[in-house]
């Protein structure tokens, strides 16, 4: 046990002469996000078979009128059970994983927010002084000022403040999900715990609810004694992953598949730095959705990188022999981590057989834009690494931020540049893009991102590669942000205020 083995032995041995060392924290670190893939280590997290899926609760709604929905959430440190020791976590309403609330396009939505965490004047290595807090809508095309989806608000411990979001605009059948977003805090809030409520906006397309559908929260930690473990800065630097990998706040939770059904898996990546490689053994996924709503037809696929931010709707379908099959995340160097193969969740065939069938169609209104681009504004975001800080154009967002200025009603053409050793997945707050070019990173994400109908507000721009996308800015002017969603990266000052003005 606890041997670890070099890509090189891993090319030779295959994923056969991986040693599971679940269990045992003995992931060796490479000292520099660019150091040369010889001195990377790899592992297996491969933990038995535990208990019964379970998918996140539900929020309720204490609202009686159609088209409102309103909810109490208060930030608060609560127990939480993580492999069998209770662990201090920061929770929403005390619940990890936290509670799903659900809307449909059109709807008004209140969050009575209370931070209940403890009053502190502690500051964390970074500087911020701990526990104040807010909340991000992550993808939601809501406004991104007053009392919306405002990252700019210090809620202190103690204070209460009423969010309301207005969802006329939002796309239907898209899977968002709440986390914190108060700058210089948001790292160690996540992997503490706050890492989402997932918001799910009701479908507006016939058939998909006829499929058993599960919430996939994939969130990953490290303990010390019943704490959370500490930041460094070289964890700052790398993003940290934990070797404690989770579905819903469980370890390897078995789900139940009948033989021959479909079921629908969406999933989020809510984990702060670690990048999932997702593949179902033996079985083809059927991506029917992304970040922004749902696509025009399923598009098969043996497996898919899901960087932090990212979502992901998937079709299942139980067509082979009766048996297990493991979700795995499987080995990807982003640059700074360790390249792990890591059993996520089992699908367990069981019970009778059924005759479901993976549709043709999904979404018709799924389209790709049809802008000339040739005539439009171009903007260079270039996303650099410095001395404990992270870049936006040469400049850190908590010293003297970047600020794009855009116009409501216009489309923009980016191109995010990444000029270092690292991946970042990159997410703009408030108007979801359609991606035109990749340069650089894995063949089949790229190809897969630059050609579907797809609406994206996270996208991973691999090291020293890039990315174009078509930005449509509408409906909403105010401030906002786009930053890198390793979100150890964010806090570093990898984020730019985003000024978009009527
Ligand atoms: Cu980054």
């Amino acid at each position: 046990m606890g041997k670890i083995v070099t890509r090189r032995e891993f090319i030779i041995t295959g994923a056969t002469g991986l040693v599971a060392i679940y269990g045992i924290s003995a992931c060796t670190k490479s000292d520099s996000p660019s150091s040369a893939s010889e001195s990377v280590k790899v592992e297996a997290i491969d933990p038995p078979a535990g208990e019964d899926f379970k998918d996140p609760p539900e929020m309720p709604n204490l609202s009686a009128n159609a088209g409102v929905v309103e909810v109490a959430l208060e930030a608060k440190t609560a127990k939480v059970m993580i492999k069998g020791v209770n662990v201090d976590l920061m929770t929403y309403n005390g619940y990890f994983p936290q509670q799903t609330i659900r809307v449909k396009r059109g709807d008004k939505l209140s969050i009575n927010f209370k931070n209940s965490l403890p009053l502190t004047t502690d500051k964390n290595i970074l500087g911020y002084t701990k526990n104040i807090t807010n909340i991000h809508t992550h993808g939601w095309h809501v406004s991104p000022s007053g009392k919306s989806d405002n990252v700019f608000l210090h809620i202190n411990p103690g204070e209460e403040f009423l969010y309301e979001y207005d969802l006329s605009k939002q796309e239907a059948g898209t899977l968002n999900f709440l986390h914190s977003h108060g700058h210089g805090l948001v790292t160690e809030q996540m992997w503490g715990g706050l890492a989402g409520c997932a918001l799910v906006v009701a479908d507006e397309v016939d058939g998909l609810s006829d499929f058993e559908t599960h919430i996939i929260s994939l969130h990953d930690i490290d303990l010390v004694g019943t704490n959370p473990a500490p930041y460094t800065l070289e964890d700052y630097m790398n993003g940290k992953e934990g070797n404690i990998v989770m579905v819903n706040g469980q370890i390897n939770p078995v789900l139940p598949i009948n033989p021959g059904q479909v079921q629908r898996w969406r999933v989020v990546n809510a984990s702060t730095a670690r990048f999932y490689k997702l593949s179902l053994e033996k079985h083809t996924m059927y991506l029917i959705g992304t970040d922004g709503g749902l696509l025009d037809k399923p598009y098969p696929l043996s497996e898919i990188l899901l960087t932090p931010g990212e979502r992901i709707d998937l079709l299942i379908k139980a067509d082979q022999g009766s048996g297990s099959y493991r979700f795995l995340s499987m080995p990807y160097d982003r640059g700074g981590n360790v390249p792990q193969t890591i059993t996520l969740m089992t699908a367990s065939y069981r019970g009778n057989t059924v005759k479901d069938e993976i549709p043709v169609t999904i979404n018709s209104h799924a389209k790709k834009l049809n802008v000339d681009t040739a005539a439009l504004r171009r903007s260079q975001i270039a996303l650099s690494m410095g001395v404990n800080k992270g870049l936006i154009n040469n400049k850190s967002f908590g010293d003297d931020p970047f600020v794009h200025t855009s116009k409501v009603g216009t489309f923009e053409l980016w191109e995010i540049q990444n000029f270092s050793g690292m991946d970042h997945p990159f997410h703009q707050h408030i108007n979801p893009a359609q991606i035109i070019f990749m340069k650089g990173g894995e063949k089949g994400y790229a190809s897969l991102y630059s050609s579907i109908p797809a609406w994206k507000d996270t996208i991973n721009v691999p090291k020293g590669g890039s990315v174009t996308m078509l930005v449509p800015i509408r409906d909403f002017s105010g401030r906002t942000v786009f930053h890198c969603h390793i979100i150890e990266h964010g806090d570093l000052g990898m984020m730019a205020v985003w000024d978009i003005v009527k």
